[in-house]
């Protein structure tokens, strides 16, 4: 009898099947079939398969009491109650550094679509416009812009090092100053968005994070500012960022995450200088494949 392996979110096939040589998988990807399972003996799973968008709803973490594996098919954990895995010697794996480049890759891909109106000039020629007349609007350049990193972390600091060649200034607002690195740092976002053009947030998301970006920081980046978010939608006052964006106190957006994801404000979709994306920062082929067999070791390894 194959022991039984929970499944919050799902895996590349080609890595599920890995998993159900060794395990008898039980999905369960949304509310109802999660309530479902209070009643069907939860204390059966000790290993649980989650993402980082999904993480682990506390209520469905308390009631698995044998609960000894949390295997993350991403690097997020701030939907994972921390102080209650820690406190029962739940293990939390994560796939580390393999997101990073997609990552850093989707951060530079979105800034560069929202400055030169890429997703725009494709809607425009879609919609036969070409004919009828050239584009009529002109992109803004990279070159000379001041960039400032809020989270230069793993990821932060990828995007830093992809954006440096294009002639960027570069600053950034961490916890702390890191190490050895030359970038001017600024010990509050606020002073951060000030000295800005552009603002890039890569922090990790959770309560630590939350609103980091709110209406000060956002009136700080001013009437000429982007925001390019490809952290958590947590991290970020969305009402604030929305409403700006929408009369003109910020000048564009281009988002990889949201607050409430999979919904995303009405208000943005009707806009022109956003470029809006379903999360996916790591959506890779490659990273999704190196994503999922990390996660099929850890969960193999540990039984
Ligand atoms: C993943 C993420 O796409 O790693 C994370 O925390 O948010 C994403 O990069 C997600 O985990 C889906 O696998």
């Amino acid at each position: 009898m194959k022991a039984e392996l929970l499944m919050l979110a799902p895996l590349l096939a080609d890595y599920q099947a890995r998993l159900d040589e060794r395990f008898q998988r039980v999905c369960a990807f949304d509310e109802a079939s999660r309530r479902a399972l209070l009643s069907e003996g939860p204390e059966r799973f000790t290993t649980l398969v989650t993402n980082g968008g999904e993480g682990v709803p506390p209520w469905l973490m308390q009631a698995l009491v044998n609960l000894r594996l949390i295997a993350v098919n991403g690097v997020g954990v701030d939907r994972i109650d921390l102080e209650q895995a820690h406190a029962r010697g739940i293990a939390i794996v994560t796939t580390d550094d393999l997101l990073t480049d997609a990552v850093a890759d989707q951060a530079v891909a979105l800034l560069l679509a929202q400055l030169r109106q890429v997703c725009l000039a494709d809607r425009f020629v879609r919609q036969g416009q070409w004919p009828l007349g050239g584009f009529p609007l002109l992109g803004t350049s990279l070159r000379g812009q001041r960039v400032g990193i809020i989270g230069l972390g793993r990821i932060g600091m990828a995007i830093a090092e992809r954006l440096q060649p294009f002639g960027v200034v570069l600053a950034y607002h961490n916890r702390r100053p890191r190490a050895a690195c030359t970038f001017a740092y600024h010990a509050d976002p606020l002073s951060l968005a000030a000295a800005c053009d552009i603002l890039v947030v890569a922090a990790a998301g959770g309560s630590g994070s939350r609103h980091l970006v709110n209406a000060q920081v956002l009136e700080a980046l001013g009437p000429n500012g982007v925001i390019v978010n490809v952290a958590r939608g947590s991290v970020v006052d969305e009402t604030e960022l929305v409403a700006r964006l929408a009369d003109g106190r910020l000048a564009g957006a281009a988002l990889d995450v949201f607050a409430d994801e999979p919904q995303v404000p009405e208000a943005l979709l009707g806009m022109d200088n956003v470029v809006l994306q379903p999360h996916l920062g790591s959506a890779t082929l490659q990273t999704r494949q190196a994503m999922a067999d990390c996660v099929v070791r850890a969960v193999i390894s540990a039984h």
